[in-house]
């Protein structure tokens, strides 16, 4: 099976082998092979414009916001004031977009390591892309561990926005990754990594959260359902040291709370009540 096959784009990967999920496009917008990674932009007939990098579905307009909402709010809302904040990936801005509807956020740092992801979000997901235009971001193209190894103590929050563990983002599945992360922290903050999926990748989730469980005294996994993500969900892998991070100590703002499409205080504690074949995963069957 070819990933482009009578004006169907097809996502072929073999993290979930034997299955894809097939997209009718319009238009191919944009290919080009970057220092990383092969990046597509597709027009859609029923999803908007897609963002796809190595084959692998990254964003559509369609349901970008499920992701971007939860992936941010929720470590955000489980601290009790995030000044300081940084985006490891999260080259589409959507992540960015939805960290600075916070009024007490007072610096972002966006690590992505390929500017030509940025370049082209700009161009064609500028509904996510509009993240950039926060004057409190600040942008460098760099590679994520590195980037944090020489800052301690420094986050309030860490939101990894990565790409699947095949690629660019495999060592952001890491351990050694993860210790410079807390390293990072505050010791209040909190950590939110994009977690894959728990029925079809469960030995990368679980692999997660045993480096997670060893490293933070919480670490929980959270649901999310995103339609155009394989199996139509994903995870977050949400980790702290002082507080459990499945409880919002914030209730966002009326204000904020109405220009949102899925987050809310409700749905935050929800994420987090897993299936049972789930909790035995993650020993948590108890
Ligand atoms: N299987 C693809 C997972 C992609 C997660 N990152 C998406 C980036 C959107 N900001």
């Amino acid at each position: 099976m070819n990933e482009l096959s009578d004006g169907w784009f097809s996502e072929i990967s073999p993290m979930w082998d034997g299955v894809a999920l097939s997209i009718e496009i319009e238009e191919h917008l944009f290919s080009w092979k970057s220092e990383f990674q092969r990046i597509d932009v597709y027009k859609t007939r029923t999803c908007g414009n897609m963002l796809v990098l190595d084959g692998i579905i990254q964003a559509t307009e369609l349901d970008e916001y499920a992701y971007q909402e939860m992936l941010t709010h929720i470590p955000m809302c489980a601290h009790p004031n995030p000044e300081r904040v940084l985006v490891v990936g999260g080259g589409d801005g959507g992540v960015l977009r939805e960290i600075g509807r916070h009024d007490c956020v007072k610096r972002i740092d966006i690590c992505e390591i390929d500017a030509k992801v940025i370049e082209v979000s700009k161009r064609f997901m500028s509904s996510m892309a509009v993240g950039f235009d926060d004057s409190r971001v600040s942008v460098h193209i760099a590679d994520g561990a590195e980037f944090i190894a020489d800052r301690i103590g420094f986050y309030d929050v860490i939101i990894v926005d990565s790409s699947d563990p095949i690629g660019p983002g495999e060592a952001l599945f890491q351990s050694p990754f993860y210790e410079k992360m807390k390293s990072a922290l505050k010791a209040d903050g909190v950590i939110a990594t994009q977690g894959e999926s728990f029925m079809l990748h469960g030995d990368v989730v679980k692999s997660l959260m045993d480096i997670c469980g060893k490293l933070f005294k919480h670490a929980a996994y959270a649901c999310i359902l995103v339609p155009t993500y394989p199996g139509g969900h994903i995870g977050t892998c949400v980790c702290g040291m002082s507080r459990d991070p499945r409880e919002p100590t914030r209730k966002l703002p009326p204000e904020i709370q109405k220009n949102l499409r899925y987050y809310n205080s409700e749905i935050h504690k929800a994420a987090f009540v897993l299936p049972q074949f789930a909790k035995r995963l993650f020993n948590r069957d108890k």
